[in-house]
């Protein structure tokens, strides 16, 4: 290796050049000197909890990171920021690409800021790695709400497992309201189980639909359509009124066919255009009555209860999982076993055993 590619530093980082030492040398003093400190954790939560958006979007940044020093100091600053959270509504909204859950977050968010309500809106996309996260180029999307400063918007972290993803938009949401976010929206895209995962940790789930040709149930998932607490037919402006409302019958039978949900809540169905901005309030009364009904029965605090439960099986899970797919025996192995399995030459189950077996025998 020649002295030019000793990469020792980020100084050092075009191969092929090397710059001049004495420069370099009073260049990292000097970037060094000038480098900001990084805030520690009793800061970043004061400032959470004083509402600062700097210190509110590294305390995401915080949380997003797999770096080890950062999972402790984001556990310290999400343990902090605990006690001053919850006290919001969280809503998950889904649907499929286009039917306009961006120009819908958009107008119904600057409408929530205009009633007075702080808005954050992340997303859960796992896909996201790819595209870097489906809010960020969205933001052309959200020309009002970005400007806001009664909102937030952050893109999906993007990320690695759905489970990963899940994780960091939970503490999020916690930080996030901890620094007095009192309507948290969480975006998620309809296919895969990225729905299942944002139902587990909002207060309301809204299904966006568009009306379609006639047949409007043919292709929706029915588990979607079991956690809807509202089924909102987008798009109902010009042409398009009438086959909206059409729609909006033939989903309001479908729900009635469903058993009655723990919530007691009765799942509505309405119309809106996120253009005109027409029934844009209706949606929020809905939301706003579901809040008081379930305040009331007392449904509302016992399922954020559940879900924190369930989050933190979800958690030992997952990280169990990752431990055993990432020990270098366990990946020597499974390949090999995989095949063996797929030719009958040893049983799933046995094959499974002998992992397992040499994952607890190096674990112990
Ligand atoms: N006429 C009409 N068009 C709408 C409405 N809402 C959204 N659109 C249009 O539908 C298209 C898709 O809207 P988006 O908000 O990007 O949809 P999305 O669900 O966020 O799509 P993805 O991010 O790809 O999942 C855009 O061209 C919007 O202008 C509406 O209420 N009425
Ligand atoms: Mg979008």
């Amino acid at each position: 290796m020649s002295a030019s590619e000793k990469r020792s530093g980020s100084l050092h980082e075009k191969a092929g050049i090397s710059p001049p030492e004495i420069t370099n040398v009073t260049a990292i003093r000097q970037i060094k000197k000038n480098r900001r400190q990084q805030p520690s954790s009793s800061e970043l939560i004061e400032g959470v909890l004083l509402g600062n958006i700097t210190a509110l979007s590294r305390a995401i940044t915080l949380v997003e990171s797999t770096n080890q020093e950062h999972v402790a100091k984001a556990n310290e600053v999400v343990n902090g920021c605990l006690p001053h959270a919850n006290r919001s509504i969280r809503i998950g909204i889904t649907g499929v690409p286009g039917v306009g859950k961006s120009t819908f977050i958009e107008t119904f968010g600057s409408y929530l800021t205009h009633l007075g309500k702080k808005v954050a809106v992340l997303a859960v996309d796992p896909s996201s790695s790819i595209s870097h996260g489906s809010i960020l180029g969205d933001k052309t999307r959200m020309e009002e709400l970005v400007k806001d400063e009664n909102a937030f918007i952050r893109p999906s972290a993007s990320g690695d497992t759905l489970g990963g993803v899940a994780r960091k938009t939970r503490e999020s949401i916690i930080l996030c309201e901890a620094a007095g976010f009192d309507t948290i929206v969480i975006e998620t895209v309809g296919v895969g189980q990225s729905e299942t995962a944002v139902h587990s940790m909002v207060d309301f789930f809204l299904l966006l639909k568009i009306s379609g040709a006639g047949d409007e149930l043919q292709g929706i998932k029915r588990g979607i359509m079991e956690m809807a607490d509202a089924i909102v037919i987008n798009k109902a402006d010009g042409d398009n009124i009438k086959k909206a409302n059409q729609a909006k019958l033939e989903f309001n039978r479908a729900l009635h066919l469903f058993p009655p949900k723990k919530s007691n809540w009765q799942p509505k169905v309405t119309t809106c255009s996120a253009v005109t901005k027409d029934g844009i309030s209706e949606i929020w009364n809905t939301i706003s009555d579901y809040t008081e009904a379930t305040t009331a029965s007392g449904f509302f605090q016992e399922r954020r209860k559940e879900q924190n439960q369930f989050w933190m099986m979800e958690t030992i899970n997952e990280q169990l999982r990752l431990n055993f797919y990432n020990q270098p025996e366990i990946i020597a192995q499974l390949e090999q076993n995989k095949k063996a399995v797929q030719n009958d030459e040893i049983s799933p189950f046995a094959a499974a055993q002998n992992l397992l077996e040499l994952y607890f025998r190096d674990t112990k």
